[in-house]
């Protein structure tokens, strides 16, 4: 297998991760502005597949239309010299202090309807570029001080705003879906829909659903303790993986927006082998962008930055390979099958069984020997003792 990155493989980066200048709160940038005109012929050199940005990545919040028409065109060219696609378009709904109590849900009624207003604007140019997805990152949407925000009326607001945008797309056919991004906290101290499964329940209650699903991120439930890869799985059982956003992350701490897998390197590999083989017959259980939303550490130069990409399609790589290979390992299915790992695919119930005969089978309760069946191992740990040997290619 090759870890020489090929458009098959979907990678995608945010204009916003290579293009980042490294400027936080407590210092300078340190890089200069980067072209997204070169952002995209270095990423196609680099092997990925496709770009996404915010519409303020592209062209600046309040250019005036020439000059927004002209970048577009600019990019537009570049795009079709390189082939790479733009799969995903989000909105920029948190930079400028007109946002700075959210978008959607800003207590000011004024700023929620010129939000929609960017939206919209956006969702039009999504089409014009062949996006399949918008992404929806709540960052300002939240609070710091818990009386200063009504949450069921935030609710109400978001699901209102929501619906217009799927609306919009239906009338409009754009037929694009729509991923929210759940991220717990920072910039906001709360912010709404903070994990995954919030997002799911929210979406249930929006008049199109079936629009609807959501675009994880590892660091982001990571900073709130979850498992990353549970998250994944229950997404993917509910036929709402619309998107993903890979990078690392150290646990609970700020968003470090590291490279895939230099975080938590063991759930990472769990993810690849999850997302690479978990499907019916061993193959993809997702077949959408690999989107890279990294942060090129501040102490990198330009050159640092497109090792630092390269890095992540390279880990991606490297664990798919060790997925496989773990997979491969007759041993390792030995220890799959004393693990009764498949057995979870068994029903509980046989075909037809209802209680009534469940409540009539002895062999369930009354001749059952929980005592013997309690002090029976199931070798997990020589399972997960063989994957990190996997990981670590000690095998
Ligand atoms: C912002 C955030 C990311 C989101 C982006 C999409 S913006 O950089 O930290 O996690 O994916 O809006
Ligand atoms: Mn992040
Ligand atoms: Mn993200």
């Amino acid at each position: 297998m090759s870890v020489q990155p090929t458009r098959e493989d979907k990678f995608s980066f945010g204009l916003w991760t290579v293009g980042w200048q490294a400027r936080d709160p407590f210092g300078d940038a340190t890089r200069p502005p980067l072209d997204p005109v070169e952002a995209v012929h270095r990423l196609a050199d680099l092997g990925a597949y496709g770009i996404t940005f915010h519409d303020d990545d592209l062209v600046p919040f309040g250019a005036p239309a020439p000059e927004r028409d002209a970048t577009i065109a600019r990019f537009r060219k570049a795009l079709d010299e390189t082939g790479l696609t733009v799969p995903m378009i989000t909105t920029n709904l948190f930079t400028h202090p007109v946002f700075k109590d959210g978008g959607f849900t800003s207590n000011d009624r004024s700023v929620r309807r010129y939000a929609l207003r960017k939206v919209l604007r956006n969702m039009d140019l999504a089409a014009e570029l062949g996006a399949e997805t918008l992404v929806l990152w709540g960052g300002r949407e939240g609070a710091e001080y818990d009386h200063a925000k009504d949450v069921r009326a935030a609710l109400d607001r978001y699901r209102e705003g929501l619906d217009l945008l799927a609306q919009y797309s239906v009338d409009s056919r754009y037929g694009l879906r729509f991923a929210i991004e759940p991220k717990p906290n920072e910039p906001r101290g709360d912010i709404l829909l903070p994990t995954v499964g919030h997002a799911l329940a929210f979406v249930q209650s929006l008049a199109r659903p079936e629009l609807f699903g959501v675009n994880p991120e590892v660091g982001h439930e990571q900073m709130a303790n979850l498992n990353f890869m549970h998250g994944i799985a229950q997404a993917l059982w509910h036929g709402k993986l619309f998107h993903i956003d890979l990078n690392g992350q150290h646990g609970p701490k700020f968003d470090q927006d590291l490279v895939f897998g230099h975080g938590d390197l063991i759930n990472a590999f769990a993810l690849v082998d999850l997302l690479e083989f978990g499907g019916p017959g061993g193959g993809r259980a997702y077949d959408g962008p690999r989107h890279f939303d990294y942060k090129a550490s501040r102490t990198e130069d330009a050159d640092g930055v497109w090792a630092s990409a390269a890095a992540n399609m390279r880990m991606y790589l490297l664990l798919k390979e060790r997925a496989a290979a773990f997979r491969a390992d007759p041993e390792v299915q030995a220890a799959l099958r004393a693990a009764r790992v498949d057995e979870l695919a068994t029903p509980t119930l046989g075909a037809g069984e209802t209680y009534a005969d469940l409540l009539a089978d002895r062999s369930a309760f009354e001749d059952f020997d929980p005592d013997a069946v309690g002090a029976t191992g199931y070798g997990f740990v020589a399972l997960h003792q063989l994957a990190v040997e996997h990981l670590l290619r000690a095998r």
